[in-house]
C-alpha cells in the first residue's frame, strides 16, 4: 500500500498554486479596473462629448432617412463601430489618415458638380445658406461632416472606453489627435471631390476675408482638384450694420485670386452676393442696407 502522504502534499502544492494563480489575476484586473475609471491621461482639451455613439447613431439615421434619402442604403450600425474602431483604444496624441480610411471607404459620398460650398469663418451664415438652397453642400451637409459637427473624441491607449474628461488640445498638447486629423482629411477629401463651379463664403467683416491659416486657404484651396474645378467664386459678406473691412478688392483676396491663377483654376469675387444678403435682412430687415 502506499503511503497517503505524497498524495496530501500534491493538492495542497495545487491548491497554493491555484492561489497564486487566483492572486495575481485578480491584482491585473484591479489595475486594469483603475486604469480604465481614473487613470486615464489627462489633457488640456474638452473631453469626449457625453453620449457621441448615441448620437452619432441618431445623426446617422436622421441624414439617411431624412437629409439625403439617397445614402438610405448605408449601414448606421457599422459606421458607428467604424468611427468608434478608428480611434478606441489609441493613444489620442498619434493619429493618422489611415485610422479614418475604413470609416471613408463606407460611407464613400459624392456631392454633385457644381454644388459644393466652402466657408471661411461664415460657419452659420453659409449652413443658412444650404438650408435654403436645399440641393447646396458645405461639408457639414455631407454624411460625416454632418454626424461630427461641433462633437469632440477620444480615447486611451490603455483603456476600451471614451475619455469623457478631456482630449488632447491641437494647440497645447498636439495637432494630429483625432478631431484634427479627422476634419483635415474630410476637407481634404471633399475639396479634391469638386467638380464643376465651386463656391466660397468669406466674411468681409474681418481684416482677412481670405486666411491662408484656415482650413479652407490651408488645405481646401489647395486640393482643389484643376482637372475638374473650372471656377472659384467668391462670396465676401459683410455684416450688417458694420464697417466693412475687407472686401473683393482687397489684398487677402488678391492672394487667393493669384493662388488660383498658380493653380489654373478661374477665380471670381463678388461683395454682398443678393442670395446670402437676403438671408441677413430676413433675420434683420430693420437694417437701412435691407431696404
Ligand atoms: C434631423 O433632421 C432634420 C431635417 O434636417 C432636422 O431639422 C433635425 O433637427 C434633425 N434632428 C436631429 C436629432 O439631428
Ligand atoms: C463609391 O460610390 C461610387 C458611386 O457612387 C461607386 O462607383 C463606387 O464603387 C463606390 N466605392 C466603394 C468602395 O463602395
Ligand atoms: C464675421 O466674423 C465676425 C467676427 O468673428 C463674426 O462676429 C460674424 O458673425 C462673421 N460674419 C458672418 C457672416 O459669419
Ligand atoms: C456691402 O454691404 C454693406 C452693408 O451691408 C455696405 O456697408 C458695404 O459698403 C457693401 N460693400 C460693397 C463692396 O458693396
Ligand atoms: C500648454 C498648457 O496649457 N499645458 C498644460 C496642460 O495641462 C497640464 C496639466 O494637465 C499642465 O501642466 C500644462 O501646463
Amino acid at each position: 500500500m502506499a503511503d497517503p502522504r505524497p498524495k496530501k502534499a500534491k493538492i495542497c502544492l495545487c491548491m497554493f498554486l491555484c492561489l497564486l494563480a487566483a492572486g495575481v489575476i485578480a491584482v491585473v484586473v484591479g489595475i486594469r479596473m483603475r486604469r480604465h475609471s481614473s487613470q486615464l491621461m489627462k489633457w488640456n482639451g474638452t473631453g469626449s462629448t457625453a453620449h457621441f455613439q448615441e448620437i452619432v447613431l441618431e445623426r446617422c439615421y436622421n441624414y439617411t432617412q431624412l437629409v439625403q434619402p439617397a445614402l438610405r442604403d448605408r449601414d448606421c450600425q457599422k459606421i458607428r463601430e467604424a468611427f468608434r474602431n478608428a480611434f478606441i483604444s489609441k493613444d489620442p496624441c498619434s493619429a493618422t489618415e489611415e485610422d479614418y480610411h475604413p470609416l471613408m471607404k463606407l460611407v464613400n459620398q459624392t456631392v454633385p458638380c457644381d454644388k459644393t460650398v466652402f466657408w471661411s469663418k461664415t460657419k452659420k451664415l453659409a449652413h443658412q445658406y444650404t438650408k435654403v438652397q436645399r440641393e447646396m453642400f458645405t461639408l457639414e451637409d455631407t454624411l460625416l461632416g454632418y454626424i461630427a459637427d461641433d462633437l469632440s473624441w477620444c480615447g486611451d491607449a490603455g483603456s476600451h472606453e471614451m475619455n469623457y474628461q478631456s482630449c488632447p488640445h491641437w494647440k497645447k498638447d498636439c495637432s494630429n489627435n483625432f478631431v484634427s486629423v479627422f476634419w483635415g482629411l474630410l476637407s481634404k477629401r471633399f475639396a479634391a471631390n469638386a467638380c464643376g463651379v465651386v463656391q466660397v463664403v468669406l466674411n468681409g467683416s474681418i481684416s482677412n476675408a481670405f486666411d491662408g491659416k484656415s482650413t479652407f486657404g490651408r488645405v481646401e484651396v489647395h486640393n482643389l482638384n484643376p482637372m475638374k474645378v473650372h471656377t472659384l467664386q467668391a462670396w465676401v459678406i459683410h455684416d450688417l450694420g458694420k464697417f466693412p473691412s475687407d472686401s473683393c478688392s482687397g489684398s487677402s483676396i488678391n492672394d487667393l485670386s493669384w493662388i488660383m491663377k498658380q493653380r489654373n483654376i478661374k477665380f471670381t469675387c463678388q461683395d454682398n452676393y443678393s442670395s446670402v444678403k437676403f438671408l441677413q435682412c430676413v433675420k434683420k430687415p430693420e437694417d437701412s442696407s435691407c431696404r
